[in-house]
């Protein structure tokens, strides 16, 4: 027996048990994921993704976007879809030439059918440009369509903005300072002229929609992500249309990165997630909930700690429990964390996994649709997760 035969003969079993005491997580955890998968081909410069059920049978699919890759290659601007086959499989199915430019580049994708035909369209924001619109057409291919002209045009929301049972659009600038609301009219087309309202904005935004006072009509989120600005402008949906923005800050002088709506307070009720800090310990996930009389909580309902630069968040029933959990994006790490929701309604901490790594795609830092959602194993349960790495898109399955 050697040296190192005997250390381990000898303290073996206890490293282990040691191992285990200081490593097991404490409540009820889960492998976050267990396969990740690359997509092909590769794309170097993916600035947003987003999953949709494109096709009509049920699956859902895959869009995203390109920009400048810095490279002689002919893939910039692009739309790209990748189609979820019977048996689970994701196939490049199409790559589409948008209106984006070097200065105009492709920097929001939105899925919804925002004309009432039961067909999905794919909604792409060019950055100080315009939105344009893709259909599907008898080919089962997506084109261009046509686009609406506004500096509105850096992150993309849809829901029914106005309560009449159709899909609307929302949009914000790159620090405009405004939100325009594109209401499908009863032609179903988008209205050529939007509802503006003034919110503000500095940069690097993002937008959603949720139910944040839980009185049934969808709200419009709106983060703000530079500048000495509140950090979220929250957009109340009444009878009578919006009011003024209410603010909400996690504190003074921080800037957030990443925004996310959904239950995560089993409560039935949206909250507002955003993350926020550099390197550990000062990055954080805060969630505000609104009251039980749908007062918004304008300071945060709970903080929790993360590791480092917590940014791009999304959140999914990623342990098939019934209860949505969280999962976010480490800028430049490629790691991924979740946090999943207890039956209390609070968050367990955070378990990460590291995918592998190859670089830092810069766009993880600002992009904040660089991970999505999805079904891409048939379990009836969005619990995969689509992530924007820089060998392009990447799947990580749920265990
Ligand atoms: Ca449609
Ligand atoms: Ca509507
Ligand atoms: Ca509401
Ligand atoms: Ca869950």
């Amino acid at each position: 027996m050697n040296t190192k035969s005997v250390i381990m003969a000898l303290f073996g079993p206890l490293f282990i048990y040691g191992c285990c005491i200081e490593l097991g997580p404490k409540h009820d955890p889960i492998p976050p994921f267990m396969s990740y998968q690359e997509l092909k081909p590769k794309y170097a410069y993916i600035q947003a993704v987003t999953v949709g059920t494109l096709f009509n049978d049920g699956l859902d699919s895959i869009a995203c976007i390109t920009g400048y890759a810095r490279s002689a290659g002919n893939h910039d601007y692009k739309l790209i879809i990748y189609k979820q086959s019977q048996n689970s499989e994701i196939q490049f199915y199409q790559e589409i030439q948008t209106k984006g430019t070097y200065v105009n580049d492709p920097s929001s994708i939105a899925i919804a059918d925002i004309d009432n035909d039961n067909n999905q369209e794919i909604i792409v924001a060019h950055s100080n440009a315009c939105v344009e619109i893709f259909h599907i057409n008898d080919s089962s291919l997506f084109e261009s369509s046509y686009t609406i002209s506004t500096k509105d045009s850096y992150a993309l929301a849809t829901g029914d903005f106005n309560s009449d049972g159709q899909t609307d659009l929302a949009s914000i600038g790159f620090g405009t300072d405004t939100l325009s609301v594109w209401f499908q009219n009863s032609e179903h087309r988008i209205d050529a002229k939007p509802l503006m309202i003034d919110v503000t904005h500095g940069g690097f935004d993002a937008l959603a929609k949720g139910d944040i006072n839980d009185d049934g009509m969808d709200d419009i989120i709106v983060m703000s992500g530079q500048e000495i600005l509140p950090n979220i402008g929250v957009l109340l949906q009444t009878k009578a249309g919006y009011g003024e923005p209410i603010y909400c800050s996690v504190g003074d002088r921080i800037l957030t990165h990443g925004l996310a709506v959904g239950d995560i307070t089993n409560s039935g009720k949206d909250s507002i997630v955003v993350s926020y800090g550099g390197n550990s310990p000062f990055s954080r996930i805060a969630v505000f909930t609104s009251g039980s009389d749908g007062t918004v909580s304008t300071e945060p309902s709970v903080i929790y700690n993360s590791i480092d630069i917590p940014c791009a968040l999304s959140i999914a029933d990623i342990n098939h429990d019934g209860r949505l959990d969280i999962v976010v994006n480490h800028a430049g790490w490629n790691n991924y964390g979740v946090y999943t929701q207890t039956s209390t309604g609070v968050l367990d901490e955070e378990i990460n996994t590291q995918i592998p790594y190859y670089g830092s795609p810069i766009n993880q830092e600002t992009g904040f649709q660089c991970i999505a959602p999805g079904d891409f194993s048939k379990s009836g349960i969005k619990s995969d997760i689509i992530v924007v790495s820089d060998v392009g898109l990447a799947i990580m399955r749920k265990n």
